[in-house]
Parts: structure tokens; C-alpha cells; sequence
């Protein structure tokens, strides 16, 4: 008799139904089997990674143009977990798929499974020092992909040889181990790369004091409002953006920068060069270029480090190299003006972060800050070369991929509190705060428009030097009702923001911050 629902009665696969769950399943759980086992092998070298992070890299570096823009921004915080979790399902689907296909045409599996290894072996290829090992996972990944599937789907037993619960038992326990066994797999796997991966020695540095340390903070610097952003961002608040799915884990001790390209010697510094020399500590705003009209990718935080032009004096620039194009570890590059490093401010090589060796996030164990300029033209962390040269001749990352050659940071201005439509705000003295930033140049005044009242001037708190945001605040007597509430800030070259709203690419966005505050 049918039975809905029954593995393969009486025939195999009677009912199209149960075709597609066997297959289905089947396919889901080679799939599993095959990332888990991937998984394990990858932790054993260093320097392989698993299928999934490998074409997760290749999207990141690879979206169409189209998506550009959501791209610096995406990539940006969160959402590698997203990205991680959309190729895993994407990759489960095919599975499945290829699974509901073997169960008429066994050729199916090992075609699916050789496709699933070579789409994995070739973006594992395409990393940063990828020896011909990195292949490995997803090759076995895929044989044991295509075992699992041939295992479960066939020979397609019907009825009358063998019984109806003898040939569910065997699909029920052959898929409970094998998801079993690539559990236990995946999951040594990641205790295992905890192991195997290169540690970092961030624990044993000790960094020297600075021997020219950062103005101090003078008094005024964070005013007693409460949701203000504060002047100096903790490491752990500050905004985070990189193309790196997986952090690049570097050891201090083994770690070399060269300096190369249009020089008249090439040089190379150890972290311990690094730290032996006089360092100087500067308090700096790094932007974003993808920050938007009222975000928060912005932050401020003592960098600790060599002055660049002492760096590229050392190796000496030839006459027509324009630009310095820096390369971390993982093959991100930034091209900054070598005008910028030799035109007075304060372009580091940074070994620390408010008082700490610089966090493995944040690019350990050295990047650049360049005040002025947004972090796609000057902030590479994990940095591995600085290559003199010209843009004429190279094009840094985000440049390939639409963005601008040349991205001074923009004058800008936020709100942080009311925070707008879900504030509750009562009646009286309010205090509308927030920060204001245009790094190099300064801000000179930040005026509100609050209605269709005239221009108000917030008060500003002082800071260190032009290299900071300003932290402005304004006493506002507000009365019942709904209220718009607009920002502008105006530079120290007198230069006010413009309301022109335009996108973050190329090279940031414009326009006024608005925000309307319901006042009870
Ligand atoms: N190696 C590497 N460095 C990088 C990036 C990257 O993707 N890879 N992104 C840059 C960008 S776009 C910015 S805005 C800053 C952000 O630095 P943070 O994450 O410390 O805030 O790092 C820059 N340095
Ligand atoms: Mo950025």
C-alpha cells in the first residue's frame, strides 16, 4: 500500500513526493558532510581556507558594479556573517537540488560534487598566498559530497526485494551518522584552527611610551550630555570596515614591511624596528567613504605611531612617484598622494591604538592614518608593503571598483541626540547634540535650522587639533508638537556643507542630516 510521507513504497520513489524528500535530504546532508570535512582539513594549514569563506572572499571582491555602493557599505560592518550564511544556503540548495536529479540519474551526484569542488578549489586559489594545497579541502569536500549521495540514493531499492522499514532503517541510519560524523568534523575543525592557525604575539608587546605624545584633551571635551557621542571612541565602539571575511592573524615576529617601488633603496622594518624608534602619538578622525547622511562611520582614537615621511625618506622617493600604494597582507590596497605624507600633517605608520598595541580588528600589528583622508585612500591595516609609484601606472582597490582616485574627507555634520521619531521628548530644555568633522581643515561653526526659524549657532566643545571631530551642543526650548530639526557645519576655511544629497560613491556623501522630534 502508499503510505504518504514512507521512504520509497512500494517502489522506489512511488510517489514523485518521495523522490524529492529522499533526494532532497540526501542532498542537504552531503552537503553537510562535505563542509564539515572541509572544514577539518582547512585547520590543519594555516593558510587554507574553507570552501565557504574562499567563495565568500571571491563575491567580496567580485560584485558587480551595480552593487558598489552597497558593497563598501555591506562589507563594511556586519553583514560578512550574512554573506557567509547567504553562500551556505545558496550551496545547500544546489545540493539539494543535485540530490532530487540522482535519484533518477546517478551521474548526477558526482557531476554536482565535482562542480561543488572546482567552483571552492578555484576561489581558494585566488587568495593570497594560496599554495596548491588550498585545493585540497574542497576537492575532498566534493568526493565525500558525491560518496554520501551515491550511498543514500542508490541502488533505488523497490519494494519487493527488500522490506519497507528494512530500506527506511538503512536511509534513517546511514544519513544519522553521516551528519553525525560532519558534525563532529566541522566542529573539531574550528576548535582545531584555533590551534593550527598562526597566533599573533599581540599579548607580548609592550609598547614604549611615545616620545612625543598627543596634546592632551583640553578641559570642555565631552560635555556632561548624555547620548552625545564621546570624543574618544573605545576600541571596542569603533566602526569597523574591511573587505576581510576572516581577520588576517598576524605574527609580530615574523611580520616584515617593505618599502619598495620607485625608491632609491628598497627597505624592510620588523615590528621590533617599529618599536625601537621614537614614536609620536596624534588623536585622529578616521571616516569612511560609505558613511551616510547621519551615520556613525566615523571615529576617533590616539594613534601611536612612525611619522611616514620619515619612512619613505629612509628608502628615498624618486622624482614622479605621486602616489603610495599600501598592500596589506590580504591583498587590500589604498592609494594615498605621497603629497599628503611630505605636506605637514601627520601621516602614520601606526603600531598602537589608545595606548594599546594595535587591536588584530584594527590591523595588527601595523597600518597607516592619514588625517583628511578617507580610510579607502589611506587606512590600510595588516599592512604588508608601501610601493612608491604612480597612479598613472597603479589603481588601488576600491579605484578598480568605481570608486575615486583622490577622496579627501567632506565636511560634515550629525545629529546624535533627540534621536529622532522613537525619542520621547518632553517639553522645556532639551539639549540637541552631536558631532561635526572635516579632519585637517577643522570646523568652524555648526548651526541648526530648527522649523523655519533662522539659523541657529550650537556651541562647540574645544578640541586637540583640526585632525578631530567637534562634539557641538544646543539649548533648545522646546514646545509641544512635531519638530524638524536640521544640521549644517561650516569648515575652518569658511566652507559650509553643501544640501546637495549625493551618494557615498565615489567619493562620499553630501547633504543636510534632518531629523523630527515629537515633543510632548
Ligand atoms: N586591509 C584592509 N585595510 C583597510 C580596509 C580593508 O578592506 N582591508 N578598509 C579600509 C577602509 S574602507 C576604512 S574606512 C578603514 C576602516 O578602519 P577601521 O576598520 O579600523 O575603522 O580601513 C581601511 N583599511
Ligand atoms: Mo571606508
Amino acid at each position: 500500500q502508499v503510505v504518504p510521507c514512507s521512504w520509497r513504497s512500494p517502489g522506489p520513489y512511488q510517489l514523485a513526493h518521495d523522490r524529492l524528500v529522499a533526494g532532497a535530504a540526501s542532498g542537504l546532508i552531503a552537503a553537510g558532510a562535505a563542509l564539515g570535512v572541509a572544514e577539518l582539513i582547512a585547520a590543519f594549514f594555516p593558510s587554507v581556507q574553507s570552501p565557504v569563506l574562499s567563495v565568500g572572499n571571491v563575491v567580496v571582491d567580485n560584485v558587480p558594479s551595480w552593487a558598489k555602493d552597497f558593497a563598501i557599505r555591506t562589507f563594511g560592518e556586519n553583514d560578512k556573517t550574512a554573506l557567509i550564511i547567504g553562500t551556505t544556503i545558496f550551496l545547500f540548495l544546489f545540493a539539494a537540488v543535485i540530490g532530487v536529479i540522482t535519484t533518477k540519474r546517478r551521474i548526477a551526484a558526482p557531476i554536482g560534487a565535482a562542480l561543488f569542488g572546482l567552483v571552492g578549489a578555484a576561489s581558494a586559489l585566488t587568495r593570497v598566498g594560496a599554495g596548491p594545497l588550498a585545493v585540497v579541502p574542497s576537492i575532498v569536500g566534493g568526493i565525500v559530497a558525491w560518496l554520501v549521495m551515491d550511498l543514500l540514493l542508490w541502488p533505488p531499492q523497490a519494494a519487493d526485494k527488500v522490506s519497507e522499514s528494512t530500506d527506511r532503517r538503512r536511509f534513517l541510519v546511514g544519513s544519522s551518522l553521516v551528519v553525525a560524523g560532519a558534525a563532529a568534523a566541522g566542529g573539531l575543525g574550528r576548535v582545531l584552527s584555533g590551534v593550527f592557525k598562526v597566533s599573533t604575539n599581540r599579548d607580548d608587546i609592550a609598547l614604549p611610551a611615545p616620545a612625543d605624545p598627543a596634546v592632551t584633551l583640553p578641559s570642555g571635551v565631552d560635555p556632561d550630555i548624555e547620548g552625545l557621542t564621546p570624543f574618544i571612541t573605545p576600541v571596542d565602539k569603533f566602526y569597523r570596515v574591511d573587505t576581510a571575511l576572516e581577520v588576517p592573524r598576524v605574527n609580530g615576529d615574523d611580520w616584515e614591511l617593505k618599502v619598495q617601488g620607485m625608491v632609491d633603496e628598497e627597505r624592510s622594518y620588523s615590528l621590533a624596528d617599529l618599536l625601537d624608534r621614537k614614536l609620536v602619538e596624534r588623536t585622529i578622525t578616521l571616516v569612511c567613504v560609505s558613511n551616510q547622511v547621519g551615520g556613525t562611520y566615523a571615529s576617533t582614537a590616539k594613534w601611536l605611531g612612525v611619522p611616514l615621511a620619515e619612512i619613505l625618506d629612509e628608502a628615498g622617493v624618486q622624482d614622479g612617484a605621486d602616489q603610495l600604494l599600501s598592500r596589506s597582507v590580504d591583498n587590500f590596497t589604498a592609494g594615498t598622494p605621497i603629497e599628503t605624507i611630505y605636506d605637514g600633517r601627520d601621516a602614520l605608520l601606526v603600531v598602537g591604538m589608545n595606548g594599546e598595541p594595535l587591536p588584530i580588528e584594527r590591523g595588527f600589528p601595523a597600518r597607516l592614518i592619514v588625517p583628511g583622508l578617507y580610510g579607502f585612500v589611506s587606512a590600510t591595516k595588516w599592512l604588508a608593503e608601501l610601493n612608491v609609484t604612480t597612479f598613472a601606472d597603479e589603481q588601488a582597490y576600491w579605484r578598480k571598483r568605481d570608486w575615486a582616485e583622490q577622496a579627501p574627507i567632506k565636511t560634515f555634520s550629525r545629529i546624535d541626540r533627540p534621536g529622532g521619531l522613537g525619542d520621547k521628548v518632553e517639553a522645556g530644555m532639551v539639549a540637541v547634540a552631536g558631532v561635526a568633522w572635516d579632519p585637517h581643515v577643522g570646523i568652524d561653526k555648526v548651526e541648526l535650522k530648527i522649523d523655519d526659524g533662522k539659523w541657529v549657532q550650537a556651541d562647540l566643545a574645544p578640541v586637540p587639533s583640526a585632525d578631530t571631530w567637534v562634539q557641538w551642543s544646543y539649548g533648545w526650548k522646546a514646545v509641544p508638537g512635531s519638530h524638524n530639526i536640521v544640521v549644517r557645519a561650516t569648515n575652518a576655511d569658511g566652507e559650509t556643507q553643501t544640501s546637495d544629497r549625493v551618494m557615498p560613491i565615489p567619493d562620499g556623501a553630501t547633504g543636510w542630516q534632518k531629523i523630527v522630534v515629537n515633543v510632548t
